[in-house]
């Protein structure tokens, strides 16, 4: 452990939000549901096989006027949680900032040229709220080189996917580690090693270099797909998803986890996990000094589910019944 990840095992609780484009959608595309067993909301564009363009329809039903993410850092702030983790590219490939690497991000593509990580980020400084940004790396449905599963019927050459690397990822990062002041973990999704995959080592350890050189005091999880084990230097550990902890482990550790299903917002959502369990959840990985991350799906307009703010605000009265503070 080393004095970086001090911020996050004191933390314990966080925040994941999965706000997009998707949540528009809410797991529906023209009267059909997700089109696959695993119906997670997020993943419509790929699914359901949407032409990129057409995806941008989605953004019709964002009511702009209602979206404020500062109510969602108020929300944690309630719940008792100490950081937040946003989805500003999730694989759908479009960036939630005003990014110039392409136009399928959110300032492009509003009147009003708006901005979520900077909204976010200024919201969270405000609230004292340590801010995380999940950033989709490995795979890219919108790019033409980003990897995606029927990449295994159409394969990528090497130096097709180091140009999407090159000229999307490291741009972007550098976008993301320049013009929002500090953040404070980065949160890559890659559940497999990169010896099954296309990447290289060498794309995941320059990666990792232009965060530290950026952004020396920011965090990153395992799931940049360089294991903690074999490299040190990655921060902490993230489990799978909705995947407790077992034992003590000698590096700091989180487990991600959902309220329901679906990481986006899902309109059919239908299992709802207790307040009680979800507490026991996070009791149970605290004591064994790890941390949990829940998220929360809000809808199109920026509005949280019902369900899932009841619940954040219910835990948030028992940490301050029953908590340390
Ligand atoms: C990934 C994403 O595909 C999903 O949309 C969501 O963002 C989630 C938090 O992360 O899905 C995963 C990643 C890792 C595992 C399972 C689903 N895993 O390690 O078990």
């Amino acid at each position: 452990t080393n004095n970086r990840a001090k911020w996050f095992t004191d933390a314990r609780f966080g925040m994941f939000i999965h706000w997009g484009i998707y949540s528009g959608a809410e797991g529906v595309w023209k009267g059909e549901q997700i089109r696959h067993d695993n119906d997670y909301a997020e993943w419509i564009f790929y699914r359901n096989s949407i032409e990129k363009e057409e995806y941008l329809s989605l953004l019709d039903r964002i009511n702009w006027n209602e979206v404020n993410p500062e109510e969602w850092v108020i929300l944690a702030k309630k719940a008792g949680m100490k950081y937040i983790t946003l989805t500003a590219k999730h694989h759908d490939g479009f960036a939630l900032w005003d990014s110039k690497v392409s136009d399928y991000d959110i300032a492009d593509q509003t009147k009003d040229k708006r901005d979520i990580v900077a909204e976010l980020a200024s919201a969270c400084r405000k609230h004292g709220i340590k801010l995380g940004l999940y950033y989709s790396h490995w795979v890219d449905w919108a790019h033409p080189y980003g990897w995606n599963h029927s990449r295994e019927i159409y394969p990528l050459t090497d130096e097709q996917y180091d140009e999407y690397w090159q000229q999307k990822v490291i741009p972007q990062m550098r976008e993301l580690l320049t013009n929002y002041g500090k953040i404070d973990l980065i949160w890559f999704d890659m559940w497999i090693h990169h010896s099954e995959s296309i990447i290289t080592k060498d794309q995941l350890v320059q990666l990792k270099s232009l965060i530290r050189e950026l952004q020396p005091q920011c965090l990153v999880n395992s799931r940049l797909g360089l294991s903690i084990e074999e490299d040190s230097d990655v921060d902490f550990r993230t489990l799978g998803d909705n995947q407790l902890g077992e034992d003590k482990l000698e590096y700091p550790w989180q487990s991600p986890g959902t309220v329901a299903h679906s990481w986006g917002y899902h309109r059919n959502e239908s299992q709802w996990k207790s307040t009680t369990s979800l507490l026991k959840a996070l009791i149970g990985n605290v004591s064994l000094n790890g941390n949990y991350m829940l998220n929360i799906g809000p809808r199109a307009n920026g509005d949280v589910p019902y369900e899932i703010s009841q619940r954040l605000l219910d835990i948030g009265q028992w940490l301050k019944i029953n908590g340390e503070a």
